[in-house]
Protein backbone atom coordinates (compact mmCIF):
# COMPACT_ATOMS: atom_id res chain seq x y z
CA UNK A 1 0.00 0.00 0.00
CA UNK A 2 2.98 2.46 0.69
CA UNK A 3 4.47 1.73 -2.31
CA UNK A 4 0.94 2.33 -3.78
CA UNK A 5 0.88 6.19 -2.83
CA UNK A 6 4.10 6.93 -4.06
CA UNK A 7 3.49 5.82 -7.05
CA UNK A 8 0.12 7.30 -7.46
CA UNK A 9 1.86 10.48 -5.35
CA UNK A 10 4.44 10.27 -8.95
CA UNK A 11 1.45 9.95 -10.76
CA UNK A 12 0.29 13.33 -9.66
CA UNK A 13 3.04 14.67 -9.80
CA UNK A 14 3.96 14.21 -13.49
CA UNK A 15 0.25 15.80 -14.43
CA UNK A 16 1.09 18.24 -11.93
CA UNK A 17 3.98 19.10 -14.59
CA UNK A 18 1.54 19.42 -17.84
CA UNK A 19 -0.42 22.42 -16.26
CA UNK A 20 0.17 25.62 -17.99
CA UNK A 21 -3.41 27.19 -18.71
CA UNK A 22 -6.72 27.31 -17.66
CA UNK A 23 -8.02 23.75 -19.33
CA UNK A 24 -4.95 21.46 -18.30
CA UNK A 25 -5.66 22.73 -14.86
CA UNK A 26 -9.53 21.53 -15.57
CA UNK A 27 -8.52 18.39 -16.83
CA UNK A 28 -6.16 17.60 -13.71
CA UNK A 29 -9.25 18.51 -11.14
CA UNK A 30 -11.42 16.33 -13.02
CA UNK A 31 -8.98 13.62 -12.95
CA UNK A 32 -7.04 13.84 -9.47
CA UNK A 33 -9.66 15.72 -7.26
CA UNK A 34 -13.38 15.36 -8.21
CA UNK A 35 -15.60 12.46 -6.18
CA UNK A 36 -14.31 9.75 -8.67
CA UNK A 37 -11.08 11.31 -9.33
CA UNK A 38 -7.45 9.57 -8.00
CA UNK A 39 -7.51 11.59 -4.27
CA UNK A 40 -10.81 10.87 -3.05
CA UNK A 41 -10.83 7.09 -4.38
CA UNK A 42 -7.40 6.83 -2.48
CA UNK A 43 -8.89 8.32 1.01
CA UNK A 44 -12.15 6.18 0.75
CA UNK A 45 -9.62 3.14 0.07
CA UNK A 46 -8.54 3.62 3.88
CA UNK A 47 -11.64 2.17 5.77
CA UNK A 48 -10.17 -1.28 4.16
CA UNK A 49 -6.87 -0.89 5.78
CA UNK A 50 -6.58 -3.32 8.74
CA UNK A 51 -7.26 -1.55 11.80
CA UNK A 52 -3.08 -1.97 13.13
CA UNK A 53 -1.82 -0.30 9.58
CA UNK A 54 -4.66 2.63 9.21
CA UNK A 55 -2.68 5.66 11.75
CA UNK A 56 0.44 4.88 9.34
CA UNK A 57 -1.29 4.71 6.08
CA UNK A 58 -3.93 7.13 6.88
CA UNK A 59 -1.00 9.72 7.73
CA UNK A 60 1.04 9.03 4.21
CA UNK A 61 -2.60 9.74 2.74
CA UNK A 62 -3.22 12.89 4.42
CA UNK A 63 0.09 14.57 3.92
CA UNK A 64 -0.07 13.76 0.19
CA UNK A 65 -3.83 15.30 0.32
CA UNK A 66 -2.70 17.99 1.68
CA UNK A 67 0.70 18.53 -0.64
CA UNK A 68 -1.99 17.82 -3.50
CA UNK A 69 -4.47 20.33 -2.47
CA UNK A 70 -1.76 22.93 -1.54
CA UNK A 71 -0.25 22.82 -4.87
CA UNK A 72 -3.01 22.83 -6.94
CA UNK A 73 -4.43 26.05 -5.17
CA UNK A 74 -1.23 27.53 -5.87
CA UNK A 75 -1.05 26.21 -9.82
CA UNK A 76 -4.56 28.27 -9.87
CA UNK A 77 -3.39 31.19 -8.19
CA UNK A 78 -0.93 31.49 -10.40
CA UNK A 79 -2.91 31.27 -13.27
CA UNK A 80 -5.37 33.23 -12.34
CA UNK A 81 -2.97 36.43 -11.40
CA UNK A 82 -0.67 35.16 -15.52
CA UNK A 83 -4.44 36.07 -16.62
CA UNK A 84 -5.50 39.11 -15.20
CA UNK A 85 -2.09 40.40 -16.12
CA UNK A 86 -2.28 40.14 -19.77
CA UNK A 87 -3.29 43.31 -21.18
CA UNK A 88 -6.64 43.28 -23.08
CA UNK A 89 -5.32 45.79 -25.93
CA UNK A 90 -1.47 45.85 -27.37
CA UNK A 91 -0.39 49.22 -27.09
CA UNK A 92 1.96 48.41 -28.87
CA UNK A 93 0.58 48.37 -32.36
CA UNK A 94 0.14 51.05 -34.41
CA UNK A 95 -3.05 52.87 -34.54
CA UNK A 96 -5.81 52.98 -36.82
CA UNK A 97 -6.62 56.13 -38.23
CA UNK A 98 -9.99 57.53 -38.69
CA UNK A 99 -11.21 58.64 -41.81
CA UNK A 100 -11.07 62.26 -41.84
CA UNK A 101 -12.94 64.24 -44.16
CA UNK A 102 -11.50 67.20 -46.25
CA UNK A 103 -12.70 70.35 -48.06
CA UNK A 104 -13.52 69.67 -51.73
CA UNK A 105 -11.42 70.83 -54.52
CA UNK A 106 -14.23 73.02 -56.12
CA UNK A 107 -14.85 75.00 -52.50
CA UNK A 108 -10.56 75.17 -51.96
CA UNK A 109 -10.38 77.09 -55.58
CA UNK A 110 -13.28 78.75 -54.07
CA UNK A 111 -11.72 79.95 -51.19
CA UNK A 112 -8.06 80.99 -53.09
CA UNK A 113 -9.89 82.92 -55.19
CA UNK A 114 -11.74 84.91 -52.57
CA UNK A 115 -8.50 85.00 -50.66
CA UNK A 116 -6.51 86.66 -53.34
CA UNK A 117 -9.69 89.59 -54.11
CA UNK A 118 -10.22 90.27 -50.26
CA UNK A 119 -6.63 90.84 -50.25
CA UNK A 120 -7.41 93.45 -53.25
CA UNK A 121 -10.16 95.09 -51.18
CA UNK A 122 -12.80 93.31 -52.45
CA UNK A 123 -15.97 92.18 -50.22
CA UNK A 124 -18.30 89.53 -51.01
CA UNK A 125 -21.64 89.15 -51.68
CA UNK A 126 -24.30 86.56 -51.69
CA UNK A 127 -27.82 86.47 -54.09
CA UNK A 128 -30.64 83.98 -54.06
CA UNK A 129 -30.34 81.18 -57.06
CA UNK A 130 -34.42 81.40 -57.57
CA UNK A 131 -34.42 85.24 -60.21
CA UNK A 132 -36.49 86.56 -62.20
CA UNK A 133 -36.47 87.63 -65.80
CA UNK A 134 -35.66 91.55 -65.10
CA UNK A 135 -33.11 91.08 -62.58
CA UNK A 136 -30.93 87.67 -64.96
CA UNK A 137 -31.66 89.48 -67.85
CA UNK A 138 -33.01 92.83 -68.64
CA UNK A 139 -31.47 94.66 -66.70
CA UNK A 140 -28.52 92.81 -67.90
CA UNK A 141 -29.19 94.45 -71.49
CA UNK A 142 -30.47 91.24 -73.12
CA UNK A 143 -32.27 92.14 -75.85
CA UNK A 144 -35.63 90.62 -75.57
CA UNK A 145 -35.07 88.01 -78.32
CA UNK A 146 -31.73 87.38 -76.93
CA UNK A 147 -31.17 83.66 -77.73
CA UNK A 148 -29.52 83.02 -74.15
CA UNK A 149 -33.19 83.17 -72.38
CA UNK A 150 -34.45 80.68 -74.59
CA UNK A 151 -35.82 77.78 -73.17
CA UNK A 152 -32.65 75.68 -74.55
CA UNK A 153 -30.69 77.82 -71.76
CA UNK A 154 -33.02 79.23 -69.26
CA UNK A 155 -34.70 76.41 -66.57
CA UNK A 156 -37.80 78.58 -65.78
CA UNK A 157 -39.85 78.03 -63.36
CA UNK A 158 -43.58 77.36 -63.29
CA UNK A 159 -45.09 79.75 -61.48
CA UNK A 160 -48.19 82.24 -62.26
CA UNK A 161 -46.06 85.54 -62.25
CA UNK A 162 -44.32 83.87 -65.49
CA UNK A 163 -41.04 84.99 -65.31
CA UNK A 164 -39.22 83.27 -62.55
CA UNK A 165 -36.51 80.95 -63.41
CA UNK A 166 -33.05 79.64 -62.14
CA UNK A 167 -30.36 82.47 -62.47
CA UNK A 168 -28.18 81.43 -65.24
CA UNK A 169 -25.09 83.58 -63.85
CA UNK A 170 -24.31 85.35 -60.76
CA UNK A 171 -25.15 88.77 -62.44
CA UNK A 172 -28.32 89.43 -60.88
CA UNK A 173 -26.24 89.71 -58.03
CA UNK A 174 -24.04 92.39 -58.77
CA UNK A 175 -27.49 94.16 -60.26
CA UNK A 176 -29.17 94.04 -57.17
CA UNK A 177 -25.68 95.31 -55.11
CA UNK A 178 -26.06 98.48 -57.68
CA UNK A 179 -29.30 98.88 -57.07
CA UNK A 180 -29.15 99.21 -53.38
CA UNK A 181 -25.35 99.56 -52.40
CA UNK A 182 -23.39 103.59 -52.41
CA UNK A 183 -20.75 103.78 -54.92
CA UNK A 184 -17.83 102.81 -54.59
CA UNK A 185 -18.21 99.28 -55.27
CA UNK A 186 -15.95 96.66 -55.00
CA UNK A 187 -17.24 92.97 -54.36
CA UNK A 188 -17.33 89.72 -55.69
CA UNK A 189 -20.48 87.49 -55.99
CA UNK A 190 -19.98 83.38 -55.77
CA UNK A 191 -22.98 80.68 -55.91
CA UNK A 192 -24.25 78.32 -58.19
CA UNK A 193 -25.83 78.72 -61.30
CA UNK A 194 -28.22 77.31 -63.82
CA UNK A 195 -28.27 76.30 -67.31
CA UNK A 196 -29.89 73.61 -69.36
CA UNK A 197 -27.60 72.01 -71.37
CA UNK A 198 -26.72 68.54 -72.47
CA UNK A 199 -24.04 66.92 -69.59
CA UNK A 200 -20.76 66.15 -71.02
CA UNK A 201 -16.92 66.39 -69.91
CA UNK A 202 -16.81 69.99 -70.50
CA UNK A 203 -20.24 70.98 -69.08
CA UNK A 204 -22.78 70.64 -66.69
CA UNK A 205 -26.72 71.93 -66.12
CA UNK A 206 -25.74 73.09 -62.37
CA UNK A 207 -22.35 74.51 -61.67
CA UNK A 208 -20.08 77.86 -60.00
CA UNK A 209 -19.08 80.92 -60.74
CA UNK A 210 -17.50 83.75 -59.07
CA UNK A 211 -18.32 87.32 -60.74
CA UNK A 212 -16.81 90.65 -59.70
CA UNK A 213 -17.74 93.89 -59.76
CA UNK A 214 -16.02 97.59 -59.52
CA UNK A 215 -17.53 100.54 -59.70
CA UNK A 216 -16.12 104.08 -58.90
CA UNK A 217 -15.02 107.16 -60.25
CA UNK A 218 -12.78 107.11 -63.26
CA UNK A 219 -12.71 103.87 -63.21
CA UNK A 220 -10.50 102.65 -66.79
CA UNK A 221 -9.93 99.17 -68.69
CA UNK A 222 -6.25 99.93 -67.40
CA UNK A 223 -8.19 99.45 -63.61
CA UNK A 224 -9.59 95.95 -64.53
CA UNK A 225 -6.31 94.72 -66.79
CA UNK A 226 -4.25 95.48 -64.15
CA UNK A 227 -6.74 93.53 -61.31
CA UNK A 228 -7.57 90.30 -63.58
CA UNK A 229 -3.30 90.17 -63.81
CA UNK A 230 -3.05 90.41 -60.10
CA UNK A 231 -5.14 88.15 -59.32
CA UNK A 232 -4.18 85.30 -62.17
CA UNK A 233 -0.31 85.73 -61.46
CA UNK A 234 -1.24 85.02 -57.75
CA UNK A 235 -3.29 81.83 -58.69
CA UNK A 236 -1.34 80.55 -61.79
CA UNK A 237 1.97 81.78 -60.58
CA UNK A 238 4.48 84.78 -61.35
CA UNK A 239 5.98 83.37 -64.57
CA UNK A 240 2.60 83.13 -66.25
CA UNK A 241 1.94 85.00 -69.80
CA UNK A 242 -1.73 86.33 -70.62
CA UNK A 243 -3.41 87.80 -73.55
CA UNK A 244 -7.09 89.90 -73.65
CA UNK A 245 -9.15 89.18 -76.94
CA UNK A 246 -11.75 91.51 -77.56
CA UNK A 247 -15.65 89.77 -77.16
CA UNK A 248 -18.95 90.75 -76.56
CA UNK A 249 -21.31 90.61 -74.03
CA UNK A 250 -24.60 92.30 -73.66
CA UNK A 251 -23.87 93.57 -70.39
CA UNK A 252 -20.22 94.93 -70.90
CA UNK A 253 -18.96 97.51 -73.79
CA UNK A 254 -15.82 97.37 -74.46
CA UNK A 255 -15.71 93.02 -73.83
CA UNK A 256 -12.91 90.84 -73.26
CA UNK A 257 -12.14 87.07 -72.85
CA UNK A 258 -8.48 86.34 -70.87
CA UNK A 259 -6.11 84.00 -71.64
CA UNK A 260 -3.24 82.10 -70.31
CA UNK A 261 -0.15 80.78 -71.18
CA UNK A 262 -0.92 76.74 -70.66
CA UNK A 263 0.31 75.62 -67.53
CA UNK A 264 1.53 72.47 -69.47
CA UNK A 265 3.34 73.26 -72.41
CA UNK A 266 4.34 76.98 -70.76
CA UNK A 267 2.49 78.08 -74.75
CA UNK A 268 4.02 75.44 -77.19
CA UNK A 269 1.34 74.33 -77.59
CA UNK A 270 -0.32 70.79 -76.39
CA UNK A 271 -2.97 68.44 -75.90
CA UNK A 272 -4.78 70.25 -73.10
CA UNK A 273 -4.80 73.66 -74.72
CA UNK A 274 -5.70 72.32 -78.26
CA UNK A 275 -2.30 72.96 -79.62
CA UNK A 276 -3.40 77.00 -79.03
CA UNK A 277 -0.30 77.62 -76.25
CA UNK A 278 -3.55 79.50 -74.76
CA UNK A 279 -6.02 78.44 -71.57
CA UNK A 280 -8.94 80.68 -71.49
CA UNK A 281 -9.40 81.75 -67.72
CA UNK A 282 -12.05 84.40 -67.88
CA UNK A 283 -14.29 87.14 -69.09
CA UNK A 284 -14.71 90.82 -68.44
CA UNK A 285 -15.17 94.36 -69.70
CA UNK A 286 -16.61 97.63 -68.67
CA UNK A 287 -19.91 98.05 -67.36
CA UNK A 288 -21.98 98.77 -70.20
CA UNK A 289 -23.62 102.20 -69.39
CA UNK A 290 -27.23 101.37 -70.43
CA UNK A 291 -26.62 98.57 -67.65
CA UNK A 292 -25.30 101.42 -65.16
CA UNK A 293 -28.45 103.90 -65.70
CA UNK A 294 -30.88 100.66 -65.31
CA UNK A 295 -29.40 100.55 -61.65
CA UNK A 296 -29.49 104.10 -61.21
CA UNK A 297 -26.23 104.79 -61.67
CA UNK A 298 -25.33 107.85 -63.94
CA UNK A 299 -23.01 106.73 -66.52
CA UNK A 300 -21.52 109.81 -67.06
CA UNK A 301 -20.28 110.39 -63.27
CA UNK A 302 -19.30 106.50 -63.15
CA UNK A 303 -17.85 103.75 -64.79
CA UNK A 304 -16.64 100.17 -63.45
CA UNK A 305 -15.90 97.29 -64.85
CA UNK A 306 -16.57 93.63 -63.83
CA UNK A 307 -15.28 89.52 -64.96
CA UNK A 308 -16.35 86.59 -64.58
CA UNK A 309 -14.99 82.76 -64.00
CA UNK A 310 -16.49 79.52 -63.98
CA UNK A 311 -15.04 77.95 -61.00
CA UNK A 312 -15.07 74.53 -61.94
CA UNK A 313 -12.92 75.32 -65.01
CA UNK A 314 -10.64 76.96 -62.87
CA UNK A 315 -10.89 73.82 -60.59
CA UNK A 316 -10.09 71.35 -63.51
CA UNK A 317 -7.30 73.93 -65.01
CA UNK A 318 -5.67 73.77 -61.15
CA UNK A 319 -6.52 69.76 -60.47
CA UNK A 320 -5.79 68.26 -64.32
CA UNK A 321 -9.18 66.68 -63.54
CA UNK A 322 -10.16 66.74 -67.50
CA UNK A 323 -13.90 65.61 -66.61
CA UNK A 324 -16.15 68.37 -65.04
CA UNK A 325 -18.53 65.19 -63.91
CA UNK A 326 -15.33 63.91 -61.73
CA UNK A 327 -16.01 66.91 -59.57
CA UNK A 328 -19.44 66.07 -58.83
CA UNK A 329 -19.42 62.32 -58.72
CA UNK A 330 -17.55 61.98 -55.03
CA UNK A 331 -15.56 59.00 -55.85
CA UNK A 332 -13.33 59.40 -52.98
CA UNK A 333 -10.31 57.80 -54.87
CA UNK A 334 -10.66 61.07 -56.97
CA UNK A 335 -11.44 63.39 -54.11
CA UNK A 336 -8.66 62.24 -51.71
CA UNK A 337 -6.11 62.91 -54.34
CA UNK A 338 -6.75 66.85 -53.37
C1 LIG B 1 -18.82 87.97 -67.16
C2 LIG B 1 -18.02 88.58 -68.11
C3 LIG B 1 -18.10 89.97 -68.26
C4 LIG B 1 -20.66 90.84 -65.70
C5 LIG B 1 -21.12 92.11 -65.90
C6 LIG B 1 -22.00 92.35 -64.89
C7 LIG B 1 -22.79 93.58 -64.61
F1 LIG B 1 -23.85 93.28 -63.87
F2 LIG B 1 -22.08 94.44 -63.98
F3 LIG B 1 -23.18 94.12 -65.76
N1 LIG B 1 -22.05 91.30 -64.14
N2 LIG B 1 -21.21 90.35 -64.63
C8 LIG B 1 -19.72 90.07 -66.51
C9 LIG B 1 -18.96 90.71 -67.44
C10 LIG B 1 -19.65 88.72 -66.37
O1 LIG B 1 -18.81 86.61 -66.94
C11 LIG B 1 -18.18 85.77 -67.86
Amino acid sequence: MIADISIIKQNIEQDFATIKDAESLEQFRLKHLTKKGTLPVLVESLREIPKEDKPAIGKLINELRQYVEATFKEFKENLEAEESSVPLIDTSLPGRMPLKGHIHPIKKTLDTIISIFEGMGFTVAEGIDIEDDYHNYEALNFAEDHPARDMQDTFFIDDPRGDILLRSHTSPVQIRMMKSHPIPIRSIMPGRVYRNEALSARSLAEFHQIEGLYIDKNVTFADLKGTIVAFAKQMYGNNSQFRFRPSYFPFTEPSAEVDISCYLCSGKGCRICKHSGWLEICGCGMVHPQVLKNCGIDPEEYSGFAFGFGIERVTMLATGINDIRALYENDIRVLEQF
